[in-house]
């Protein structure tokens, strides 16, 4: 026999669904943009001319957004996804969305914090030992067959001991400490606000962190907050014995300046996985032995993307099941229209 009353829920949950489109937004891992695509039914949108007619057709039905902080989503596009509840990032990073309005109209964000934090904190410290012993320029010395004709490279600097400050001591920054403590590192950090208990020198200003250290790594979060936050006056504070690594994002660095003190001798030299205009380094980088250049490769290895991979996921699911977010920077006002 025919439950009427549940055919009745089925039909009316699947007109719910129809309504309930997950929209990929910018490229994401293969097997994560198939997951949505066949799990999900999700829509890619358009980076072409078609992009406006697309947001016109399916812009009201979207529920919720999976993107990158590559990508993210800004305010045109919210505007023109006049029902979306949540933005789901893959990454820990999503300042490349309008928090700030997400907020104003009640939409969730998440991120995947602490899945990561291993594989960035790893990147920054073989960012900080390649660029100060030269590792890099050393392999580019004797694939070049300059050894038997040279002779030695120049000697380079020490990586135990060294005095290091961190901008931004989070959760990726407190794991690039640990792991210095083991260099017998001297470490201090500069955050908005001390950390009360913490066993690190607290440095009240960018500025005093950068002289007083020898190594200065950024490991902040992106977005208004921080934009150049390292700036003229904290990388010449930095001086030219110091070095700076960047894992962050290129926006927390004054680039243009960076720049000229990298040329110039202001700086000893730099360690960079993030850069202001990605994929686009500066071509006057890119002959200096004394910079170490990565493209975006923090977390990038199999073991920690997929596990971004199943917590986006997570969060997705969560979403649309519940209305709620797993790992969530913001909690979506409201739950209404998400299925239960
Ligand atoms: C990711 C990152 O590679 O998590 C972040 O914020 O910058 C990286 O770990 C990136 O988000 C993936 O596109």
């Amino acid at each position: 026999m025919v439950n009427t009353a549940t055919a009745v829920t089925r039909d009316a949950k699947s007109v719910v669904n129809q309504a309930d489109r997950v929209l990929q937004v910018g490229p994401l891992k293969p097997s994560l943009a198939e997951s949505l695509a066949v799990d999900h039914d999700a829509i890619l949108l358009p980076t072409d001319e078609t992009r406006a007619a697309f947001l016109a057709e399916h812009g009201e039905a979207v529920r919720a957004v999976v993107t990158s902080g590559r990508t993210g989503v800004d305010a045109a596009l919210m505007a023109d996804l006049p029902n979306l509840g949540a933005i789901v990032h893959f990454g820990v990073g999503y300042d490349t969305t309008d928090v700030e309005l997400a907020e104003q109209r009640g939409v969730g964000v998440s991120n995947t914090p602490d899945v990561l934090t291993d594989c960035v904190a790893d990147t920054a410290v073989g960012l900080l030992i390649d660029t100060l012993r030269g590792f890099s320029a050393a392999d580019r010395f004797v694939r070049a067959g300059r050894w038997p004709r040279e002779g030695n490279v120049p000697l380079s600097r020490k990586v135990s001991g060294a005095r290091v400050g961190i901008i931004g001591l989070g959760r990726i920054g407190a794991a690039i400490a640990d792991r210095l403590l083991g260099f017998g590192c001297d470490i201090a950090y500069h955050n908005r606000n001390q950390i009360p208990g913490s066993q690190f020198r607290y440095a009240a200003s960018p500025v005093e962190l950068a002289a007083s250290v020898d190594v200065l790594v950024v490991a902040a979060a992106g977005g208004k907050g921080t934009r150049k936050l390292v700036d003229r006056e904290v990388l010449e504070a930095l001086g030219p014995d110091g070095y700076l690594i960047n894992v962050a994002r290129g926006s927390v660095i004054d680039q243009e300046v960076l720049v000229e003190l990298l040329t110039s001798g202001g700086l000893a030299g730099a360690g960079l996985d993030v850069f202001a205009d990605e994929p686009h380094v500066p071509d006057e980088l890119l002959d200096l032995d004394n910079v170490v250049l990565l493209p975006h490769v923090g977390s990038g290895t199999t073991q920690t993307r997929a596990a971004m991979e199943a917590l986006t996921l997570a969060n997705l699911n969560e979403y649309l099941e519940r209305g709620t977010l797993t790992t969530p920077v913001l909690q979506p006002k409201s739950t209404s229209g998400v299925n239960s």
